[in-house]
């Protein structure tokens, strides 16, 4: 198949998923189009069949905001043509799905069917696609979408709570390369990071209010009360520069790492012992699941997509949005001692299996498919 993508291309699971979406499907004989405003980060080169179109839009001092939708869709018009195309997967809803409605209308002129796939990530439903400005449009580019998916029961169930939703709606999760991840957890470099008696824990994100970055430094400082320990915290956000004042303030600046956005996620991953994911909402978890695949047993809310993913006493433990001593506590009993821990490395990797991209990945696969048979007919 001769596929589109168009996504985030920074970092943000949205646009992690859709890239290693089209590195997979590439990998698996399908030609792949990613038309961004940026080369995505996930995509270190540009492999065979693999084809890279980046969206311009031009400044111009009358546009308060640059019309990256028009942009957008112009570029995807001339890719379709040029490439012929056969269909488009675009990933979040803003304003990719509206782009990718007016794509397929333009394409219509030309006589061109092109059949769009959305997928909903979360943000674009819950936070800001609700919002009064945003959801007259983006209930109108779901229901234009020949197929939707969600990525995972929960986001559908607030899709379907929060816009008046009249086609199906997929749940295809979130994935991860289980053979790409490390098998032991003895060769990494820990001692860069802490001291023999130290536990590692660790926090990636993006840094943003949702995340709740002031829970992950109270729950830390509530673990290190009681075992000797380390926070490394990866990744760049506006909440970030608070976080770095409140660990001075309660004196745990010594014991923090911010060590900003990194692409050694793997390496950070192979020595940390425990992950934290105390978000107010997170409709999968990519972080958390990207962390139980190396090993990593996750302490999460109990928020959105999270029971799906982090399975309580398994892969880790789950609590209430903000409840950190709850929290604390139960990364204490995961890290008091050296055979439990090793207990919950082995059993989030384990857990994690479910999600590997061998058994997900067919599955778009078999949507894509679907809907270029109906278009046929
Ligand atoms: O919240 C983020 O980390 C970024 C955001 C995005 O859109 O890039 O992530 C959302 O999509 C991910 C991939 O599907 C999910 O794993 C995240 O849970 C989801 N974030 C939220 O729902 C807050």
């Amino acid at each position: 198949m001769k596929i589109a993508i168009v996504c985030y291309p920074t970092f943000g699971g949205s646009g992690v998923v859709a890239t290693e979406l089209g590195i997979a499907l590439a990998e698996r004989g399908h030609e792949i189009h990613f038309v961004t405003y940026q080369q995505p980060v996930r995509l270190d080169f540009l492999a065979k069949n693999i084809h890279f179109h980046e969206v311009h839009v031009e400044k111009y001092p009358l546009f308060l905001y640059q019309p990256y939708e028009l942009a957008l869709s112009s570029k995807l018009v001339e890719t379709v043509k040029q490439y012929g195309i056969e269909l488009l997967h675009v990933h979040y809803a803003i304003p990719h799905a509206y782009a990718g409605y007016m794509t397929k209308k333009m394409l219509a002129e030309s006589g061109i069917h092109l059949p769009m796939v959305t997928t909903l990530h979360g943000t674009d439903i819950t936070l800001v696609g609700n919002h009064p400005s945003f959801k007259t449009a983006v209930t109108f580019s779901i229901n234009k979408s020949d197929v939707v998916t969600s990525v995972s029961e929960s986001l559908k169930q607030d899709t379907l709570r929060l816009f008046d939703i009249k086609v199906p709606i997929e749940v295809v999760p979130n994935f991860i390369d289980i053979s790409a991840q490390p098998q032991g957890f003895t060769e990494c470099q820990r001692e860069l990071m802490a001291g023999p008696e130290e536990r590692i824990i660790t926090h990636i994100s993006n840094f943003r209010p949702v995340k709740r970055i002031q829970d992950v430094v109270h729950v830390f400082e509530a673990i290190a009360r009681e075992i000797p320990a380390k926070l490394i915290m990866v990744g760049e956000g506006p909440e970030r520069e608070y976080a770095e004042h409140r660990c001075r303030e309660i004196g745990i600046a010594d014991k923090v790492r911010f060590v900003g956005n990194s692409n050694e996620i793997d390496k950070i991953l192979c020595f940390s012992d425990l992950f934290l994911l105390p978000s107010e909402k997170e409709s999968f978890g990519l972080a958390a699941l990207e962390a139980m695949a190396s090993g990593v047993p996750v302490i999460s809310s109990n928020t959105g997509g999270l029971p799906e993913v982090n399975k309580a006493g398994v892969s880790g433990y789950l609590s209430e949005v903000g409840d950190v001593e709850d929290m604390a506590q139960k990364a204490v009993s995961i890290l008091k001692d050296d055979e439990t821990l090793a207990r919950f490395k082995k059993q989030s990797q384990a857990h994690a299996a479910q999600f590997d991209i061998k058994k997900i990945v067919p599955l778009y696969e078999a949507l894509y498919q679907s809907v270029l048979n109906t278009a046929l007919l």
